[in-house]
């Protein structure tokens, strides 16, 4: 690999791209790895590299005969999670970021990471690692390049994206492509910095090794800097799942879902209905990421950027999501989970009896009864996405799959009802706007706090959030059949804290109302927060285990709570000044009017 004059590079690379070559040369010039390796995304690299992982320590094999190809990595202690508090948007000015990101100037940050990437890689391998997020041969699809220092996370990336040759052949000699620089550095959570540089295509990651900080393509490359070209282009890059929900007449419906970090995304992207729904067919076509645009039929076509999926792994169970301890049958990564005396994982949640005993998420020894968790809560499987029973057929459909509703879900133990549907496009948008949620074990920082969570974006628009609001009002404009918009919760808690209601499969019951709604089958009730299911032809409540009053319950308005949350509302718009949207305010003070009359 002349061309590069990189001293101590394997082989040659297999690409002419001059941007990439001259861009390799030059990282690899500031971070002076021993070696570069071109991946290809082969069966051979990958047993190589994770038997490198293996002598390394980096991946614990798990018992062949319980978990074929399957590996454990305990990551460090201090990098469990995503760290909003280190995420930056660099835009040359600082309102583009605008008041929900954190930013630094691109000269200043670009300085600051050039003094820790300096050697960083010294003694290390920088892998380079050309990936497609989107399905093969799409439109839609963009190519991103890794280089990174670490074998898990060419490993993950390897799972999660279309990695290799593929994204080489498809980013051609001139093509354009997503550049990401990621070295592990020291872990120091000092020197731990995930920069984003929309105006630039690239991404700068130091100090983490841990998914949503340092597999580039998921939500830095696919939501941050997707979300900016998705404003500049016209199209929307969403922090949604994607399914398909297939009634026993045989009529699919496409259905997208936003929810934030660990609420409930991959459960209900790869749910099985109870029993009275026999007949009836849930598909997957995503669990995390979704980029959609309008067709030429007029209707929001999406597809799921990623091959994989990193899911949450506590409270996943043969019960809660079936299909996701299938996935995580064979060839699964697990972080941070526990392992068991036979070479299994476990965590908490998990069917069957707790272990007497277990090694827990960092490697001590731990017994039943302990107070503190064998897994951590935030520990994550990745498993490859055609390990999934359910798997759509269309999830490698270049065109991706027409959304008929979007649906818009946050953590909240009070005040938003179970089910309701919007309106209008303005005031579905209002409702995504004024999305709130509990926070969780994704991100550090102090669980079950409120916050506002705009359509489960917070931590990844890459924009002014105010101005991510107006695309999403100006997209009605664009979307000749627009799908209708809906929210959920299922997260109402009882004076015991209990959840009210019982989730997972049983939320079937609620997305056959929405599909009824979206094919105009079912009246409805109008409340003062949108349309809602009717006592009766309302919810299918057929062998549901819930006493009426729970369900009263959980599809309750109270005004009180709603006076509260309206307050709260009101800082959310005000925080986002003179780029707070006029038709979301007014769809607040017509709220505001609905609730006092
Ligand atoms: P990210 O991968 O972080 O974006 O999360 P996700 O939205 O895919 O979350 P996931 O489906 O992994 O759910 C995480 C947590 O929510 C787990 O603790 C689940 O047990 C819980 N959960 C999911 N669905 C339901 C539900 O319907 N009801 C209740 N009560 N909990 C749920
Ligand atoms: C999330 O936190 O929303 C995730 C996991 O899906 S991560 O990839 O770390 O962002
Ligand atoms: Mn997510």
């Amino acid at each position: 690999m002349a061309s590069l004059q990189t001293p101590g590079t394997q082989g040659s690379a297999p690409t002419k791209n001059p941007e990439l070559l001259a861009w390799v040369a030059k990282m690899a010039q500031m971070t002076q790895p021993d070696q570069i390796v071109w991946c290809d995304g082969s069966e051979e690299e990958k047993k190589r590299l994770t038997e490198l992982a293996v002598k390394q320590g980096i991946l614990i094999p798990l018992n062949p005969q319980k978990r074929p190809g399957c590996y454990l990595h305990r990551s460090n202690p201090n990098d469990v999670a995503r760290v909003e508090h280190l995420t930056f948007i660099c835009t040359t000015n600082k309102e583009d970021a605008g008041p929900t990101n954190n930013w630094m100037e691109p000269e200043s940050a670009y300085t600051k990471l050039s003094h820790l990437f300096t050697g960083s890689m010294k003694g290390r391998t920088m892998y380079v690692v050309p990936y497609v997020m989107g399905p093969l041969g799409s439109p839609f699809a963009k190519v991103g390049v890794e280089l990174t220092d670490s074998v898990y996370v060419v490993l993950n990336m390897r799972i999660m994206t279309r990695m290799g040759r593929a994204a080489l052949e498809m980013l051609g000699d001139s093509g354009e492509f997503n550049r990401g620089l990621h070295s592990t550095g020291d872990l120091d959570p000092e020197r731990r910095f995930i920069c984003h540089f929309p105006q630039d295509n690239t991404i700068w990651s130091i100090g983490s090794g841990y998914g949503g900080n340092a597999l580039l393509g998921k939500k830095c490359m696919a939501l941050r800097i997707g979300s900016y070209l998705g404003q500049h282009e016209g199209w929307l890059a969403e922090h949604m799942l994607i399914l398909g929900v297939t009634s026993p007449q045989g009529e699919t419906t496409y259905v997208a879902a936003a929810f934030p970090s660990a609420c409930g995304k991959t459960n209900f992207a790869m749910m099985i209905p109870p029993k009275e729904y026999a007949g009836w067919k849930i598909e997957t076509v995503g669990d995390d990421i979704a980029w959609m645009r309008v067709g030429p039929d007029g209707r929001l076509w999406a597809i799921n950027p990623e091959a994989g999926y990193f899911g949450v792994a506590p409270g996943t169970n043969t019960k809660s999501n079936p299909n996701a301890m299938a996935c995580v049958a064979r060839d699964t990564l697990f972080t941070n989970v526990a392992l068991t005396a036979d070479g299994d994982v476990w965590w908490e949640g998990m069917d069957g009896e707790v272990p007497e005993e277990l090694t827990d998420w960092q490697g001590r020894p731990w017994k039943k009864g302990s107070t503190e968790k064998a897994a951590h809560p935030n520990s994550r499987f990745t498993a490859p996405m055609t390990n999934n029973p359910v798997l759509s057929p269309k999830a490698n459909e270049p065109m991706g799959v027409p959304i008929s509703a979007i649906i818009f879900g946050g953590r909240r133990s009070n005040t938003v009802p179970l089910v309701l549907q919007a309106f209008n496009w303005t005031h579905g948008v209002f409702l995504g706007a004024t999305m709130g949620s509990e926070t969780t074990a994704a991100a550090t920082g102090k669980v079950g706090v409120v916050r506002r969570d705009p359509m489960a974006m917070l931590p990844f628009c890459g924009y002014h959030m105010g101005d991510y609001l107006q695309h999403w009002l100006n997209m009605q404009k664009a979307i000749a059949h627009p799908p209708k918009i809906f929210q959920v919760n299922w997260f109402r808690q009882d004076k015991n804290g209990k959840f009210i209601w019982p989730g997972f499969g049983e939320n079937m019951r609620v997305l056959e109302w929405i599909v009824n709604r979206v094919h105009g089958r079912v009246p409805t009730e109008e409340t003062l927060l949108g349309w809602v299911p009717r006592a009766d032809q309302g919810l299918n409540t057929k062998g549901l285990d819930l006493p009426r009053e729970s369900l009263t319950e959980v599809t309750s308005i109270k005004p009180d709570e709603w006076k509260a949350e309206l307050k709260n509302q009101e800082s959310f718009f005000e925080s986002l000044g003179l780029k707070a949207p006029e038709a979301l305010t007014l769809q607040r003070k017509l709220l505001i009017s609905r609730l006092e009359s």
